[in-house]
């Protein structure tokens, strides 16, 4: 089989990618792992900048998300008892954020391909990559869903295959950098049906450690307890998650907090990571592949947007007008972005985590910043600017 661009994953980013280059009438193929049933249901991000949905508006896969998605004009920060708001409007000239599930935009978008007819392959994952560094005739050789190997031929690779996916591991060592940072701590998380405790996401840093209270929807909230980096799951019956999150809440809560029943608990280790560069010859990496961000900041999701964005105006310019400059500059443009993404992203999670074996001085720093953090126009901007996403590229 062959192709112009072979995509290698059917998350947001290759999805993403597949339906622009569609549009411009690039011919592709998404080799997905999983099946369409698996990859529907996993549940990750929750909150869309700005940009992201004026992306996915211009690309015609909005509608549903704005039926359903659910708009934010601000976020709240819960710190010493107190609960502090962040107006994104006033802050920002009237930028804001949607919450909209992250498996519910990979529905939409995988209906939008295959109702214009798009090629995604499920459960077919790539094995190999060859050819991509020095010949102008990549191959992806990839597992058929009968089992055979197959070979798919492509002017380009783009890697969208997330964190743990072939395509960065392909990479020569003597390529590239890794940048890596871990932290002492992950999330776990719960998709429970109960009705959100607040309007807004709240944001919350506890004695007992960070909570986050999101949402999907008025009967569905998505919530969050720091917990240890290690911890099994079986270590978090529901009982105990609720009492966390009420503890971490704190009684002031705009609605109780009614425990209901999970239909998804999953613990996410935290690391940032950025491999650079993020091109290799006729291969570029994209999304999770080539950058990975604690989630604390809810930018994942969208900074695989704000690459694709980049790289499907690059590949539009190499087949519409024979133009290969966007290529060569498709890695620093994206690098910028991410940095200041992967900047913005650690410094929330510093501020709002207990880290084992804190100071009490640095304890002190942490309570000084977030009171600063909501008492300065000047602080409360540098977040808002941050969170409802950095100009694209
Ligand atoms: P993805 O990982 O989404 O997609 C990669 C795809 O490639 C997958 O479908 C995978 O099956 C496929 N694949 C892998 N290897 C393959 C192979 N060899 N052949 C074919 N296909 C292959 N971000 C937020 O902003 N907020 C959050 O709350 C949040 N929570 C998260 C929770 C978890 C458990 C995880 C893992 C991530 C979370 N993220 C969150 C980050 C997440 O949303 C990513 O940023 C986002 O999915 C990135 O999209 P992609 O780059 O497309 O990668
Ligand atoms: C979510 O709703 O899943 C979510 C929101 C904000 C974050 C992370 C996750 O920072």
């Amino acid at each position: 089989m062959q192709t112009q661009v072979a995509i290698i994953g059917a998350g947001p980013a290759g999805l993403l990618l597949s339906h622009l280059l569609a549009r411009e009438g690039i011919d592709n193929v998404v080799l997905e792992r999983h099946s369409r049933v698996h990859v529907e249901a996993r549940i990750r991000a929750g909150v869309l900048e700005e940009t992201t949905v004026e992306v996915l508006e211009r690309a015609g896969l909005a509608a549903r998300l704005k039926r359903e998605g659910l708009r934010h004009t601000g976020i709240q920060i819960r710190f010493a008892g107190t609960r502090h708001r962040i107006d994104f409007a006033s802050l920002t000239g009237g930028r804001t954020i949607t919450v909209y599930g992250q498996h519910e935009l990979i529905k939409d978008m995988i209906a939008a391909r295959l109702a214009a007819g798009g090629r995604i392959l499920f459960e077919c994952p790539a094995v190999a990559l060859e050819g991509f560094l020095d010949c102008s005739r990549p191959v992806v050789r990839y597992q058929s869903s009968g089992g055979r190997e197959e070979a798919l031929m492509a002017d380009f690779i783009a890697g969208c295959d997330g964190h743990h996916g072939i395509t960065r591991a392909s990479v020569p060592r003597e390529a590239c950098r890794v940048f890596e940072r871990s932290y002492p701590f992950g999330w776990l998380g719960i998709l429970a049906e109960t009705p959100p405790v607040s309007d807004e996401l709240i944001y919350c840093h506890h004695d007992r450690g960070f909570a986050l209270f999101s949402m999907r929807s008025p009967t569905l909230s998505r919530l969050y307890v720091q917990c240890a980096a290690d911890d099994p799951l079986d270590d978090w019956p529901d009982a105990r998650v609720w009492d966390e999150l009420a503890m971490r809440l704190g009684p002031e809560a705009a609605h109780p907090l009614v425990p209901g029943p999970v239909r998804e608990k999953s613990i996410a280790r935290l690391r940032s990571c950025v491999i650079e560069p993020m091109r290799f010859g006729r291969l570029f990496l994209a999304g999770d592949a080539a950058h990975i961000v604690p989630p604390t900041g809810a930018k994942g999701l969208n900074l695989a947007v704000a690459d694709i964005h980049v790289l499907a105006r690059a590949l539009r310019a190499h087949y519409r007008e024979g133009q290969s400059d966007l290529l060569d500059t498709y890695s620093g443009i994206c690098l910028n972005r991410v940095w200041k993404v992967e900047r913005f992203s650690w410094w929330m999670t510093a501020l709002l985590h207990k880290f084992p074996g804190l100071s009490a001085f640095d304890e002190r720093l942490q309570l000084a910043e977030l009171s600063y953090l909501v008492s300065s126009r000047a602080a409360a901007t540098t977040l808002a600017e941050n969170y409802v996403g950095l100009p694209l590229a």
